[in-house]
């Protein structure tokens, strides 16, 4: 079903953006299932950056992702392992944005193991179960089928205790500004998190920042120790100016008497 009409680009193939949402499976029965002028449709394959250029000036217009046809089988290595094409082509160009692919999403939801072209011009896993708009590419080649692919669920929970010599740090965890100091112990998902810690006047933390895995209702530690500068001097007692006065006008007092 086209909701566009489909536009050529140099490669002799036809890519058309459609704007309802499916989960991944179901945009790609969606994709194969389609055709135009006689070609063939299946999500979008992107082998190159002129490909990518192309797809996302033309359709990605707005704060929306659209799913392209990239997948992980399950099992495969994380986060960026064994990432694969619906149509077998080889998998030997990526435009992935920061930090992705990543495996995990909002809520700690995981696996991702499809991907989406997104609006700030890259790509992102994301899960499979989620409901995006989607790419269709057309060419003169059979479609071929779906490939099965894991849907994400909430992962099950462990703890993360973080510790730093001395206490009180301020706690980033995996990137966000948690608001607690060390020691302190926060329930995550199961999986990988990085600690850094940072406090007043500390310095060269060791280590500079601990990423662990935590288990599955289990527990993981990081232990920090920093390196801590000296207060601040302190501000000379009335005392002291008391002592430096006497001793600045007894010097004057002994030029005098010496003239
Ligand atoms: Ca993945
Ligand atoms: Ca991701």
């Amino acid at each position: 079903m086209a909701l566009a009409v489909p536009t050529l680009w140099t490669n002799g193939h036809y890519y058309e953006l459609v704007s309802s949402s499916a989960t991944w499976p179901a945009a790609c029965t969606a994709a194969n299932s389609s055709s135009y002028l006689g070609n063939a449709g299946h999500l979008a394959t992107i082998t190159s950056i002129e490909e990518h250029d192309f797809i996302y000036t033309t359709f990605i217009s707005g704060p929306f992702d659209a799913w392209i046809g990239a997948y992980q089988p399950p099992g495969s290595g994380e986060p960026s392992g064994n990432w694969h094409w619906v149509t077998g082509e080889t998998w030997n160009f990526t435009k992935w944005f920061g930090g992705q692919p990543s495996n995990v999403g909002a809520f700690g939801l995981v696996p991702e193991d499809v991907a989406v072209i997104g609006s700030i011009n890259g790509w992102n896993d994301d899960c499979a179960n989620a409901s995006k708009y989607y790419i269709i590419e057309y060419e003169s080649v059979a479609s071929g089928s779906c490939p099965t692919v894991e849907a994400c669920t909430t992962p099950s929970l462990g703890s993360l205790q973080v510790t730093s010599s001395p206490a009180g740090a301020s706690i980033t965890l995996d990137g966000n500004a948690t608001g607690q100091v060390t020691p302190f112990t926060f329930t995550v998902p199961a999986g990988s998190h990085t600690a850094i810690v940072s406090k007043s006047l500390c310095s060269a933390w060791s280590p500079a920042s601990c990423t662990t895995i935590v288990p599955n209702g289990g527990v993981a530690a990081c232990s920090f120790t920093g390196t801590c500068g000296p207060p601040p001097a302190v501000p000379m007692s009335g005392g002291a100016l008391l002592w430096l006065m006497a001793v600045l006008m007894a010097g004057v007092a002994a030029r005098r008497l010496s003239r």
